[in-house]
């Protein structure tokens, strides 16, 4: 038990703290010559922005979970609430999702993304990774590295090390105009992401990345690393030469955090590169809040005795497609949809009382921009849609997985199959007459994580990664068995992030251990991409069903234009778990049954005003009878969780 710090003492270190830093937020340095820069004052104990002491205010923004077309205004709200930087991960699954394939335009367009902060006053800390957690997949490292089995990640694994030279090879002569020396925003970059948590502590990756962001980007960068309120995170964390920061959030005592950050940086700013300003979601999980009176009294705090802070998030957003991370702390559990957040900042980008409360804040300590805080987007309540059913996984194959199967004895995962995210069906037959019920079982936790059990095209049942390892199955020998396994997202934090997909190890039905498999990568996207299942259909009218449809099965309607494309939420009332796309953008993951996320936010941009809008829905478990959807003009993130 550690002893109870006397509050004297307690607001002496305060003070003490403040003072130091307060000197250099006074000390008026000599003002270089016209040229920009951006240093670590040790003396001062401060950043120098044009030789002058800047302290900055900043709040995370990820653009890989906001359309390209609400960049300007989430970061014009950030500026109006006083901000004067922004904190921007660039996660490297995004840019290169196939190896030695990049892609940086549309939503992925971030030299874009750094125009528009810097169009807007924002100056950008940057978060290059190459690991970068962020509840995103695989913390941002592309699956493909998983091809070689025995990788290393975030180390000096020579395979891991050749793959990050070569994305930075394009990545940071990408920024490297965008450093604020050279004309641009970015002020600061860091080195990996709270490398000190990770089990590796390989000094010799971290003095690797070193050395290729100095070469890439000028010694003069001001490199930084993050790392969790721990000496021994902060120990494997830091390196000579990368400047130490730390983070934390309400729940911590600052005079102690930043002693901590002293004791690895004994001179030079005070920073928290992640003030959690709120938390994420878990399927399962009751919906996170963190209280904003918590996150004021601490932001006011951190700002009066001079330090750095970035609020982390400040605008969340959404994990779109199959985008979404996984935690593996008590088991697997993955990230929701919504990356709302709980930030100033909602999901849709409407400005929170939380927001105005910040604002207050940071009126105490900086002018901020004159002028209305931009109001929240128009939202639209289409109202219900009626679907009608296209047809189970099983009957579709000739349109999602036009290649066909691969043939293999035993199962394939994911990445030896080359297919990454989404859905893989796994088909063999029954090798004998199962008459009664028989288990079928996944001994060695192989499902990674979801599979869904048809025979002949019967749904009988699931199996989950850690928490349904058997099921029954019956059927006659030969009968079909097909076995469509979900990636519900690869583990973005810890020891787990080498996360393969789909089946890892044999299943055993009885006394049999399941062989000869057809193994049907599974292209939906391309397909929905592509106009299916509305291209060439006649829009049957929907039908009642007599019993709800069980199994992976596809749903489509339209939703009819009426001259708006206003941000509206889509409810999926009694649907079970299941993926939408709309106009052919995959809109992520539902779980109303689990919870707490019930509705799916819906960008107005991708809403036609003027042609009927396709949505496809793929629901995995069980449809209700009447295959009804409903567009709403509100979010409900909170929604009663099954406790399971
Ligand atoms: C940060 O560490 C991370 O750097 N963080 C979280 N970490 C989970 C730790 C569990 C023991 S949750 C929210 C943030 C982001 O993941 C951030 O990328």
């Amino acid at each position: 038990m550690s002893p109870r710090r006397n509050p004297a003492d307690m607001a002496m270190n305060i003070v003490l703290l403040g003072v130091v830093s307060l000197v250099c937020l006074a000390f008026n340095g000599a003002l270089v010559s016209g040229e920009r820069s951006f240093s670590i004052d040790y003396t001062n104990n401060c950043f120098l922005k044009d030789g002058k002491p800047f302290q900055y205010i900043s709040g995370s923004i990820h653009y890989s979970r906001i359309p390209q077309y609400y960049w300007r205004d989430r970061l014009l709200k950030m500026y109006m609430a006083g901000l004067n930087a922004v904190q921007v991960y660039v996660p490297w699954n995004f840019h290169e999702s196939v190896q030695g394939v990049y892609s940086f335009t549309g939503d992925r367009d971030l030299v874009h993304f750094l125009d528009l902060a810097n169009q807007t006053g924002l100056l950008v800390i940057l978060r290059p990774g190459p690991y970068i957690c962020a509840e995103w997949e695989m913390g941002g490292l592309p699956a493909w590295l998983l091809q070689k089995p025995n990788i290393i990640l975030r180390s000096s694994d020579p395979d891991y090390s050749q793959a990050v030279s070569n994305w930075l090879a394009v990545l940071l002569p990408k920024v490297k105009p965008w450093l604020y020396t050279n004309g641009g925003n970015i002020i600061t970059v860091q080195v990996e992401n709270e490398y000190g948590s990770y089990f590796a502590c390989d000094y010799n990756y971290m003095r690797q990345l070193q050395t290729l962001f100095h070469f890439f980007l000028g010694k003069t960068t001001v490199l930084f690393t993050t790392d969790g309120n721990t000496d021994k995170e902060m120990t494997c964390g830091s390196l000579e030469g990368l400047y130490a920061t730390v983070d934390f959030g309400t729940d911590t005592n600052i005079t102690e955090a930043f002693k901590r950050q002293r004791r690895f940086e004994p001179r030079g700013p005070l920073v928290n590169s992640e003030f959690y300003t709120g938390w994420l979601d878990h399927w399962g999980d009751w919906h996170a809040a963190v209280n904003t009176q918590n996150v004021t009294r601490m932001l006011g705090h951190m700002l009066a005795i001079g330090a750095n802070v970035n609020m982390y998030m400040f605008e969340g957003g959404t994990n779109f497609g199959y985008w979404n991370g996984a935690d593996h702390d008590n088991g697997f559990r993955s990230v929701v949809t919504s990356y709302d957040y709980d930030a100033p900042l909602s999901e849709a980008g409407d400005p929170t009382e939380k927001l105005l409360a910040i604002r207050d804040v940071i009126k105490q300590f900086r002018d901020i921009p004159l002028g209305p805080m931009p109001p929240a987007t128009p939202k639209f309540a289409y109202g219900f849609v009626t679907l009608t059913k296209v047809g189970n996984i099983s009957g579709l194959l000739d349109t999602i997985s036009p290649t066909g199967p691969v043939l293999s004895q035993y199962p394939l995962t994911f990445e030896e199959m080359k297919q990454y995210y989404g859905y893989m069906l796994y088909r063999t037959t029954l090798p004998r007459e199962l008459a009664e019920p028989t288990p079928l079982i996944s001994p060695l936790n192989g499902v990674h994580d979801r599979a869904y059990v048809s025979v002949n095209g019967v749904f009988q049942g699931l199996l989950q990664r850690d928490t349904a390892l058997v099921m029954n199955v019956t059927g006659k020998q030969g009968d079909i068995i097909d076995i469509i396994v979900e990636n519900m997202g690869r583990v973005n934090f810890g020891s787990k992030i080498n996360d393969y997909k789909g089946i890892l190890s044999n299943l055993i039905l009885g006394r049999d251990v399941l062989t000869d498999w057809k193994i049907y990568p599974l292209g939906i996207d391309g397909a929905i991409a592509a106009g299916w299942p509305h291209s060439g259909r006649q829009h049957s009218l929907p039908v009642p069903q007599k019993e709800p449809s069980a199994g992976p099965t596809f749903y489509m309607g339209t939703l009819p234009p009426n001259g708006l494309a206003w941000d509206t939420f889509l409810r999926l009332y009694h649907w079970t778990k299941g993926q939408v796309w709309i106009n052919g953008v995959n809109l992520g993951r539902y779980w109303p049954a689990r919870g707490p996320q019930q509705t799916l936010y819906v960008p107005g941009p991708l809403i036609s005003t003027t042609e009927p809008n396709n949505i496809t829905v793929l629901e995995l478990e069980r449809a209700p009878i009447y295959l009804r959807v409903l567009f709403m003009d509100r979010p409900q993130l909170n929604g009663t969780a099954e406790k399971s």
